[in-house]
């Protein structure tokens, strides 16, 4: 059950409030996070002043988006809809409804397909106007400029559907919805325009392709760079879309120093992300969902090492990373250097346990490995023998206790029958095996130059029956459709220890943040903008379970050491100290509640409204 929330004063009375997002009803990455679990707290602070503005892909609209029908249309009197059904008169393909997600907002989603005729003339006009140049043949710039061209024709409309002094503040998500700003600026609508970039473009190659990109951020040749990784368009629109905001924010202080440096501006605000923070009544139910998710995991563990030998999985711990596939700026390098050390403090130590490493990501593979498939199934089969033996011998054993005369417990081995004596032994038969349980579950298109893989083949964390730390390495988003898992990303969380996230570049990072929100303790690094931000804002963090890595000026070496450290303490905990910690940490997360964090969107509209 959900604690109900206080509901903040509404926001400039007089306003309305469109949000821009490439993400609306279309999942890509973060930024669809941040939308989505904002919407419960900003139609609190706007109610129906609020509406997103999005691209019309009918696939993904299809499971996300209830448009209102011609009817509905008709009777509804408000601007939003009213600015639709003047884009519809003009021959326009858009539609007006509800994006099905917690808070229900209203949501107006134009096709850009439709434009795609008068690319040539929004190409040109983009050169002409702001020196904006455009390849051929590249269909997402393509998307994309055809779907600004579209949200500026809708927001022009909505300018002179409303009455002053009613005014509209206009949010833009990232260069890829910020194309519209330059045009709309250009023709003088009357807009209070916010720009928001999540990361800059150039910020994410340069820390891809670059080392030391920290120390070389102040002498980037912006130009020069963006022509080098082929991405001119983009870096153009970004920075056209920065410079012509009224007001333009990111999302943490280091994003900060990438705007200042790579896109010219200085922003006026810095907006860091939040969740929808989830609180029980009673701190045990969370923990029971730990137990409840840890034993579907135990399953897969089970699965996947007990058939080449079988350890303790009481005293197991589970650590996992996940995110995008970036080996440097994920810090996965990190990760895998502090658990080859781990591995071998824990051998030295002469502790018990085992700790279990889950590298989820996205990587191309054929298949799932054939041999993993194959020992979940014989798992499964083992399962349900064991189920069946035991419902035989029950049911004869409540027989034979009722009839009994001597009060002897019977032979139970006698209760079972042949066939299932049989079958038992020879489903165990096919369960051993002697080769080691594979790092990887999926068979990769390219195996050979991967990184996780080859830094465990050079290191020989391959889990030998001697290691203390095994790997498992899953390719592919956890899902419940997944043979393997079978368990929503959240759950999966849940029934872990800790989450490991030390990333080199992360602008903010969710990663970290879902796993608080959730009572799981993690680890970030103070270059991601969210251990940026609990190092400023949050007081005894670690005591709240949120573990900062020091990367910025230290070296790779100096960083790994403490990881290790971190991940040894953790270790050493027994199983009371964990559970305290994960109801420290569920207790402590409403700091990063929306329902507190928007102030931060609140002040950049309050400062939007003020400038011309
Ligand atoms: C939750 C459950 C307990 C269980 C514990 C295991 O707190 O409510 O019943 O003992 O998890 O914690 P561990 O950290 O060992 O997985
Ligand atoms: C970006 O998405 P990403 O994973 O490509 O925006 C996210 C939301 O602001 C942010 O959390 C993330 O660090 C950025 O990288």
């Amino acid at each position: 059950m959900q604690v109900p929330t206080a509901a903040p004063a509404p926001l400039a009375p007089d306003a309305l409030l469109v949000e821009v997002a490439w993400e609306v009803c279309n999942q890509v990455g973060g930024i669809y996070t941040v939308i989505r679990s904002k919407v419960p707290a900003t139609v609190q602070g706007w109610d129906d002043r609020y509406c997103l503005l999005g691209p019309y892909f009918q696939q993904q609209a299809q499971s996300e988006f209830e448009p209102y029908d011609d009817y509905q249309l008709s009777t509804l009197s408000d601007p939003f809809a009213g600015a639709v059904r003047e884009m519809r008169r003009l021959g326009y393909d858009v539609h007006l409804g509800v994006w099905l997600v917690t808070g229900r907002p209203r949501v107006v989603l134009i096709n850009p397909y439709q434009a795609y005729p008068q690319l040539g003339q929004i190409k040109s006009d983009l050169w002409h106007h702001h020196g904006i140049p455009t390849p051929d043949h590249d269909d997402l710039l393509h998307q994309v400029e055809a779907f600004g061209h579209l949200a500026k024709i809708y927001l022009q409309i909505l300018a002179a559907e409303v009455v002053p002094p009613q005014r509209i503040v206009a949010h833009f998500h990232e260069w890829m919805t910020g194309v519209a700003i330059p045009a709309l600026r250009r023709e003088q609508t009357p807009l209070h325009i916010v720009f928001t970039t999540h990361a800059t473009l150039l910020g994410r190659y340069l820390a891809m392709n670059d080392p030391n990109f920290y120390e070389h951020l102040m002498l980037v040749d912006w130009e020069a760079e963006a022509k080098r990784f082929n991405i001119e368009t983009a870096v153009r629109i970004e920075r056209a879309a920065a410079h012509g905001s009224h007001v333009f924010t990111t999302v943490s202080e280091l994003t900060v120093r990438e705007c200042i440096y790579l896109l010219d501006r200085i922003p006026d605000a810095v907006l860091p992300n939040g969740l929808n923070i989830e609180r029980f009544v009673a701190l045990h139910e969370f923990q029971n969902l730990h137990q409840q998710y840890k034993a579907k995991i135990h399953e897969f563990v089970m699965a996947h090492f007990f058939q080449s030998y079988s350890f303790d999985l009481d005293k197991t711990l589970y650590l996992f990373t996940s995110g995008r596939y970036e080996y440097h700026n994920k810090g996965f390098d990190l990760t895998l250097e502090a658990l080859a050390r781990l591995n071998y403090r824990l051998q030295q130590s002469g502790l018990e346990g085992n700790i279990v490493m889950f590298f989820i990501t996205k990587r191309p593979f054929h298949s799932i490995n054939p041999q993993v498939l194959q020992s979940r199934a014989i798992l499964d089969e083992v399962q349900e023998t064991c189920e069946a033996i035991e419902r035989q011998v029950g049911e004869r054993l409540f027989y034979a206790a009722a009839g009994s005369t001597d009060h002897r417990l019977p032979d139970l081995d006698a209760l079972v029958d042949d066939y299932w004596k049989l079958r038992y032994r020879r489903t165990l038969q096919s369960w051993k095996t002697t080769s080691l349980p594979p790092v990887i579950t999926h068979n990769l298109v390219d195996d050979a130059n991967d990184d996780i893989l080859n830094f465990v083949r050079q290191a020989n964390l391959v889990n030998n029956q001697h290691d203390r730390v095994k790997i498992v390495y899953h390719p592919d988003f956890v899902s419940p459709t997944s043979p393997l898992f079978g368990m929503e990303y959240g759950q999966f969380v849940r029934g872990c220890h800790l989450g490991v996230f030390p990333s080199y570049y992360e602008p903010w990072g969710y990663t970290p943040l879902e796993c608080v929100a959730r009572g799981v303790p993690a680890v970030t690094s103070d270059l991601s903008g969210f251990g940026d931000y609990v190092m400023q804002h949050v007081p005894q963090h670690e005591e709240k379970g949120i573990f900062v890595v020091q990367r910025q000026e230290k070296s790779f070496d100096e960083s790994a050491e403490e990881l290790t450290e971190m991940m040894w303490q953790f270790v050493l905990l027994n199983r009371r100290e964990r559970i305290m910690q994960r109801n420290n940490v569920e207790s402590n997360a409403e700091i990063f509640d929306w329902k507190n964090l928007r102030v931060y969107y609140d002040r950049a509209y309050t400062l939007a409204l003020e400038r011309n």
